[in-house]
């Protein structure tokens, strides 16, 4: 692998006659509005590029409309140009079934933002001090010479208002470039309202449901407090993946609980559980100790049993 830079990256694109950009599985944002900023911006110059994520699910509605959402193609109907792109996939595997199209391709180009991403491209442009990774395609983009038009500045905010949480947690290099892309034209409040702000109505029957099956755990992790919750699987069906996944924003707010759990049944019997903790705890701890991973503050694990048994399983390990 080569560690690259923008220029490393505009370098290689500016070349490629064709381009495939792959987002990661379940898109969100940040990997969606790269992938398609990018692909803009390559268009520009006259470029063929597709862009895609791995499996069939579409797209989710706080998605849908973004600008270049014409160079999307399914999953099944990539061509698979001599560049691919891989925005935003920390691993490999992050783009599940297109995985062998970005092993495949004559040059491979890693464009991420996440601290663990150790590089699997032929040229690496990873930068953990970005709070998204659509802001290291708008260092693509300025070193392409494009001119950042209001389509793509759009979709890089997109991935910016998302990946900082409405700039809750953005570091300061974030705002200059927010300011830049509102300047160019992007219409941050509609923006913000269908990414972050809107929700089917059928959500606030599931959402209440969740929410009321909350438990707290005072005594857990030392007497710092565990909030959790489960998601039956007939539950969790009825829900809009990407509004499933917003479900431990809300139950991690509970201010007597250092840790959140969010247990979702992602078929019959088997669970995916997402922690998270704000200041004290390190979750990975517990993902490690049932055989998952992440972050220090977002980790997540799977699990098999009912519903009683995993609960019981986390509780007893992080109960002493
Ligand atoms: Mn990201």
């Amino acid at each position: 692998m080569t560690v690259g830079t923008a220029a490393d990256v505009a370098a290689a694109l500016r070349d490629a006659d064709a381009v495939t950009i792959l987002c990661h599985v379940r898109p969100d944002p940040d990997t969606l509005g790269s992938g398609l900023g990018l692909g803009l911006a390559l268009s520009e110059l006259g470029t063929t590029v597709e862009v895609a994520y791995p499996g069939t699910l579409p797209l989710p509605a706080s998605m849908v409309g973004l600008p270049g959402s014409e160079l999307l193609v399914d999953a099944d109907a990539v061509i698979g140009h001599p560049v691919a792109v891989a925005v935003d996939a920390a691993t490999l595997g992050r783009l599940e079934g297109l995985a062998g199209v970005f092993g495949g391709a004559a040059q491979r180009i890693v464009i991420d933002h996440h601290v663990s991403n150790t590089g699997f491209g032929s040229v690496d442009f990873i930068d953990a001090s970005a709070d998204c990774t659509a802001a290291l395609v708008l260092q693509i983009v300025d070193e392409l010479g494009v001119e950042l038009t209001e389509p793509i500045a759009t979709c890089i905010y997109a991935g910016l208002v998302t990946d900082t949480g409405s700039f809750k947690w953005a570091r300061p290099a974030s705002f200059p470039v927010a300011a830049r892309l509102l300047e160019a034209g992007v219409d941050g409040a509609k923006w913000s309202r269908q990414l972050l702000d809107s929700h089917a109505f059928a959500w606030f029957g599931v959402t209440s449901a969740v929410l009321a099956a909350t438990q707290l755990v005072p005594a857990a992790f030392d007497g710092e407090g565990l909030v959790y919750t489960t998601v039956p699987h007939e539950l969790l069906s009825s829900m809009a993946w990407d509004e499933s996944e917003s479900l431990i924003d809300l139950v991690r707010t509970a201010r007597e609980a250092e840790v959140a759990a969010v247990f979702k049944e992602s078929d019959p019997g088997q669970w995916n559980v997402s922690l998270r903790s704000k200041t004290g705890v390190d979750v990975t701890v517990v993902a490690r100790a049932f055989g998952g991973g992440g972050h220090v503050r977002a980790a997540g694990y799977s699990a098999t049993g009912t519903a009683e048994e995993v609960t019981a399983a986390l509780l007893a390990q992080c109960t002493g």
